[in-house]
């Protein structure tokens, strides 16, 4: 049977991926970190099985500042793929907490690196790198090989994790690949993405639970997918013949006015009377012109997203209503 060891289990795209990977026939391991609430919201339906919990699906206790247990957790799993996605994945947040941002997110893939490379034979490792490396780029739409010029102590921390993935594989032959994707959303998104935000906020105002909705950069642009897709993409990419770095995008750029058209549409509310941009929720440095080329994927991996902008805005908005009220 096939082995993967991901981290970052827990969150949107741990979440899909697992799901994936378990179809697919693996046994499954994941590192979760110590919380003061055990709810997993993400992966319930799983773990409360019996036929997979335990069986095909395993969690263990480790945390990315933590090397001692992570490099356990490998040595007792022993993978064939490891997947890592843990980390703080808030590109706002990361100007109010930098220094954790960099310390799991850079340092905590580079240690990840030097325990793989320590093993006596290496995993495959896939590295979730984002479009954030590229910051306010010149040209668009980018690629696998535009610069690099991260805003963001959050696009900062991936360019440093990013480059490390290539130089290890290039220095020590690891079968390590980046995936620089973009934007990718789903029902089980952050509440605190802007995505999700909005539809939630359509929501709840049409239930009368909610009367405002205040938003950062209303002009902001993004090349929004949908994270099935894209984990689809992981998993082509660790399986491919050779270890190489992919783009994983839409090719096309949508504003958040968009998706808050989208979600009032599908409540049936006018969003005029609702929606504000509030200086408050404005970032301090704004990526702009990130839109993805996602060539190289299509050509050797033979991926390409098959859920477009309106659908996952409405899939959303729908998967909202169907949630009791908060
Ligand atoms: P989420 O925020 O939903 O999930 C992040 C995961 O990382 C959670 O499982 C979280 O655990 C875990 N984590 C955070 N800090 C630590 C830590 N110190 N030790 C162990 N685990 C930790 O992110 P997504 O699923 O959306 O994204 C997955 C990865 O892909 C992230 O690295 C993100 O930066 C990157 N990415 C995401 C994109 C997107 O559009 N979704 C686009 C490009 C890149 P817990 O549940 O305990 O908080
Ligand atoms: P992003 O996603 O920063 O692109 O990072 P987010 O949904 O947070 O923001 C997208 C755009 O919307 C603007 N915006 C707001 N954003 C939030 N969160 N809340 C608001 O109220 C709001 N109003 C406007 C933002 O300024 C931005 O322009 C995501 C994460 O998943 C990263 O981990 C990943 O690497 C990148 O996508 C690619």
């Amino acid at each position: 049977m096939r082995r993967a060891l991901i981290t970052g289990i827990t969150g949107q795209d741990g979440s899909y991926l697992t799901e994936f990977l378990l179809e697919k026939g693996y046994e499954v391991h994941g590192v979760v970190r110590r919380t003061s609430s055990l709810e997993r919201s993400r992966l319930v339906g799983l773990y409360e099985d019996a036929a997979i919990y335990g069986k095909t699906l395993f969690l263990h206790y480790a945390d990315l500042d933590d090397p001692t247990t992570l490099r356990r957790v490998l040595a007792k799993v022993e993978p064939g793929e490891v997947y890592h996605l843990a980390g703080q994945s808030h590109v706002g947040l990361s100007f109010e907490i930098p220094e954790s941002t960099c310390e799991m997110t850079a340092m905590g893939t580079l240690r990840l690196l030097e325990m793989i490379r320590d093993r006596p034979k290496p995993p495959r490792l896939f590295h979730a790198a984002s479009s954030e490396i590229f910051g306010r780029p010149k040209s668009a739409p980018q690629n696998e090989e535009s610069p690099m010029l991260p805003v963001s102590p959050y696009g900062c921390a991936k360019a440093f994790a990013t480059r490390m993935v290539a130089i290890y594989r290039e220095a020590f032959g690891l079968f390590a690949c980046n995936g620089i994707m973009y934007n990718h959303e789903s029902p089980r998104r952050g509440e605190n993405f802007v995505t999700r935000k909005i539809c939630r906020a359509a929501v709840a105002i049409k239930r009368g639970l909610q009367d405002r909705l205040p938003l950062g950069d209303m002009s902001a642009s993004r090349d929004w997918g949908y994270a099935p897709d894209y984990v689809r993409g992981m998993w082509m990419a660790l399986n491919h013949s050779t270890a190489e770095d992919f783009v994983f995008a839409t090719g096309t750029l949508h504003t958040v006015r968009d998706v808050v058209e989208v979600a009032f549409r599908t409540v049936g509310l006018d969003p005029a009377s609702y929606v504000s941009t509030e200086a408050r929720m404005l970032r301090p440095v704004e990526s702009v012109n990130l839109v993805g080329n996602a060539g190289k994927a299509a050509r050797l991996l033979g991926w390409k997203p098959e859920v477009q902008f309106e659908e996952i805005i409405a899939k959303m908005t729908e998967a909202e209503m169907k949630l009791p009220p908060a």
